[in-house]
């Protein structure tokens, strides 16, 4: 059996560029592993590497385990939990960070450019976040880690620490390997279609967020950046506007890029983007409807209890049974 484990942070919004390169993927490889076993939890303590409002993080926290359920997130197979609940998380990337180099957390290209953008003092958790990362993961042992493209390089360190510490101490963690979607692991914002799109960009265009009117959002696409050129294929270099709407129709319709191109090879951006635009519109508000009916209910709370129990069980064992390999707890006489 195999264990997949992810996060994901609850800053800003959810938007369809994390429902297609993490979330549609988690609940897709749910459906095509039915043997196997799935751990999910809100990154909360992550979320802290910027400033957050209390009311609004803690509105955030439960806002997004319940967006993951109203994706398609099967409740009775997932440990659903929030990480800050498992104290395991923060010792554990502590110890971590005693096995990471400062030249490995320097060349993080998501601290770079994260560093860049910051208006206000950097905080030392943006910068050594990765380990806590780390610690997500190989406190549970994970065979898998579906993410975004964004993340392959904070997988890469993960899997450098685990095999630092059993090289050391004989084999202990499992070394995780990334599971990254062939299309859609990196969606570009609608307004420049050069950088990712991100929930935390200061304006609202460039994304899309599972939360906006679905009228919104099929206005959104409907005023995304494309080209002069006028022809529709999938040239990422020379169309990037193009290719990222190429990559969301494909992703939601389940349906390759190649036919795509050829059902629209003689038509105009106008018509494509007008069906894409009814494709997202449609896939948000079924995402919506399920939400509210989710919210509006109990379960929640009660999946996120039962989540938590079942993860700290393991997180304490393995916690304790690290701290035992590197020296730390007395020994009894
Ligand atoms: P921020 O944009 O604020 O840095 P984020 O959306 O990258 O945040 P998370 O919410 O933790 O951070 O990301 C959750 C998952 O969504 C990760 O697996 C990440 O790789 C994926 N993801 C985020 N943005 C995109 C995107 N534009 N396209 C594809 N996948 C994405
Ligand atoms: N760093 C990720 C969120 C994250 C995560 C994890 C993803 C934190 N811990 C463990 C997978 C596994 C991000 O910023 N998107």
């Amino acid at each position: 059996m195999k264990r997949i484990v992810s996060g994901i942070k609850p800053t800003g919004t959810l938007t369809i560029g994390n429902y297609i390169g993490a979330i549609k993927q988690f609940v897709a490889l749910q459906k095509a592993m039915p043997e196997d076993e799935f751990f999910l939890f809100i990154a909360d303590l992550h979320a802290l590497t910027t400033p957050q409002e209390p009311a609004e993080l803690r509105q955030r926290i439960k806002e997004i385990a319940g967006m993951y359920l109203a994706c398609g997130l099967d409740p009775e197979r997932t440990v659903l939990y929030i990480q800050s609940e498992i104290k395991e998380h923060a010792e554990l990337g502590y110890l971590l960070q005693c096995f990471t180099y400062m030249g490995e957390l320097e060349r993080m290209t998501q601290f770079k450019d994260k560093s860049k953008k910051q208006d206000v003092l950097l905080t030392s958790s943006l910068f050594t976040y990765p380990a806590l990362m780390a610690a997500d993961i190989i406190l549970y042992d994970a065979d898998y880690v579906p993410v975004g493209e964004d993340q392959k390089q904070h997988l890469e360190l993960t899997r450098d620490i685990a095999s630092r510490f059993n090289n050391r101490y004989g084999d202990f963690f499992t070394v995780p390997e990334p599971i990254i979607p062939k299309v859609g692991a990196r969606i570009m914002d609608l307004q420049d279609p050069s950088k990712k799109m991100s929930k935390s960009d200061e304006t609202d265009k460039g994304y899309i967020s599972l939360f906006d009117e679905p009228s919104v959002a099929a206005k959104k696409i409907k005023s995304a950046v494309t080209d002069s050129i006028g022809i529709i294929q999938f040239d990422p270099q020379n169309q990037p506007g193009i290719a990222n709407l190429l990559t969301i129709y494909s992703s939601l319709e389940n349906e390759s890029i190649d036919s795509i191109v050829s059902k629209y090879s003689n038509l105009g951006y106008q018509e494509f983007k007008s069906d894409l635009s009814i494709i997202v519109s449609n896939t948000i508000q079924s995402i919506q409807e399920k939400y509210q009916s989710i919210v509006n209910s109990n379960q929640l709370d009660e999946i996120l209890d039962k989540g938590r129990d079942q993860a700290q069980i393991i997180a304490y064992k393995k916690l304790e049974k690290c701290k035992r390999k590197i020296g730390l707890g007395r020994k009894r006489k």
